[in-house]
């Protein structure tokens, strides 16, 4: 059994999620502690240098922290009730690239550093890639730091009660001006090297996404004892956006649009809800046309809570532009690779975030099930295994 693969094994019981299934993994909590943990001691035994930065993220170096340094990594966070790989499959595959470069007795030409990413799913505080916006400047402190998670703990508490200061929180410019290139390997997350019968990709554009907060204020009520026409009900117009977001994702060219989230308050069987909270996941390829998919399912939202005499308000908690990663290094790695192919991809990375300030790229390793998010997230311990050493070879190249 490979590095990769045994490492994978070593997490299999950290966060599973016994009611939901899969794992459940957030940031500061304390399954996610336990991850954190347990990287800082492989890195230890790997004789890397550990350092946690001001925005929560860990990072490994192998050679003392310095510029132009080759940076790769991924996250170990997952989604609720998400799969074994999305994540961890770059940080395990990072440290057996690390394990198999030093058996053959390389040492980098330049400082090399493994990152875990903080948060990268927004999975307890509702915004993505969470560790890397702060790092790069492109979520604001005093914002994240009142971000508050389902049971109204906000992030600054969560930080703080890890060991952290949220005070710290922001650009990090000394961290950033280190990376001289970044490289994320990662489990893919949908079909495309299944059909093109490779088991590794580099990665080529990230689709524009974002995600937005629909939150609905009708009346509560008793419902038995209230008529139809006496009702002011918020899960109408949240039932008609939920659909909505289908047909008018439907009607644009290759959009997508998901209500995976919804909260009805007080959330009794027999009581009218008095608010419904729901979250769209919009993500279009090309400028402007996620926006404007929001805004017709917007304007959904809004005929329908006027028919059910009810409130709405939209708020647009995250977006990120399209991203097209770096050309020169993603024809560098394949080069290196001997010509592989090269994927879009729907699913947002912290290198699509670092892609805005320093040269980013990915290798997709084959997920013969195209699921993830979900239990059924895999991948075969061969791809893993040649995922890994596609990982060691780009390192190398990179470091010498
Ligand atoms: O949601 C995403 O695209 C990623 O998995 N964070
Ligand atoms: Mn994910
Ligand atoms: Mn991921």
């Amino acid at each position: 059994m490979t590095t990769a693969s045994r490492l994978l094994g070593e997490l299999a019981d950290t966060g599973r999620d016994r009611s939901r299934g899969g794992y459940s993994r957030h940031v500061f909590d304390a399954a996610e502690g336990e991850l954190r943990t347990w990287f800082a001691e492989q890195a230890a035994r790997r004789g890397l240098d550990v350092e946690t930065d001001r925005n929560g993220n860990l990072w490994a170096w192998w050679g003392s922290p310095g510029p132009d340094a080759v940076v790769t990594g991924s996250h170990l966070d997952s989604v609720p009730g998400g799969g074994a790989f999305d994540g961890p499959l770059g940080v395990v595959s990072a440290l057996d690239a690390v394990d198999s470069l030093r058996a053959k007795g390389f040492a980098p030409a330049r400082p090399l550093a493994v990152v875990v990413f903080a948060e990268e799913e927004g999975g307890r505080f509702g915004v993505p890639c969470l560790g890397s916006r702060l790092l790069t400047g492109s979520l604001d402190p005093d914002r994240a730091r009142a971000l508050r998670d389902p049971d109204g703990v906000t992030l600054a508490e969560a930080a703080a009660r890890a060991g952290h200061d949220p005070e710290r929180f922001g650009r990090d410019d000394e961290a950033l001006g280190r990376i001289g290139r970044f490289v994320e390997l990662h489990v893919e997350q949908g079909r495309g090297l299944i059909d093109l019968g490779s088991p590794v990709a580099v990665g080529s554009t990230v689709i524009a996404h974002g995600r937005w907060r629909f939150s609905f204020t009708g009346q509560g009520n008793h419902a038995g004892a209230t008529l139809l026409t006496d009702r002011s009900d918020p899960m109408l117009p949240a039932a008609a956006v939920v659909a909505a977001a289908r047909r008018f994702a439907a009607a644009a060219e290759d959009a997508r649009a998901t209500v995976g989230r919804l909260v009805p308050t007080p959330g009794g069987t027999n009581v009218i809800a008095s608010t419904v909270d729901l979250w769209l996941d919009a993500r279009v390829p090309g400028a402007n046309r996620t926006r404007a998919l929001v805004e017709e399912i917007s304007g959904e939202a809004r005929s329908a809570a006027a028919a059910e005499g009810c409130a709405v308000t939209v708020t647009e908690e995250s977006y990120s532009d399209t991203v097209t990663f770096d050309a020169g290094l993603r024809d560098e790695l394949n080069g290196v690779l001997g010509g592989v192919p090269a994927l879009p991809t729907g699913a947002g990375h912290d290198a699509a975030i670092l892609a805005a300030h320093v040269p980013a790229g990915m290798l997709y390793v084959r997920n013969p099930t195209g699921i993830s998010h979900a239990p059924e997230e895999f991948a075969e311990a061969g791809d893993v295994d040649r995922g890994a050493s596609a990982l060691a070879e780009v390192l190398e190249h990179l470091s010498t």
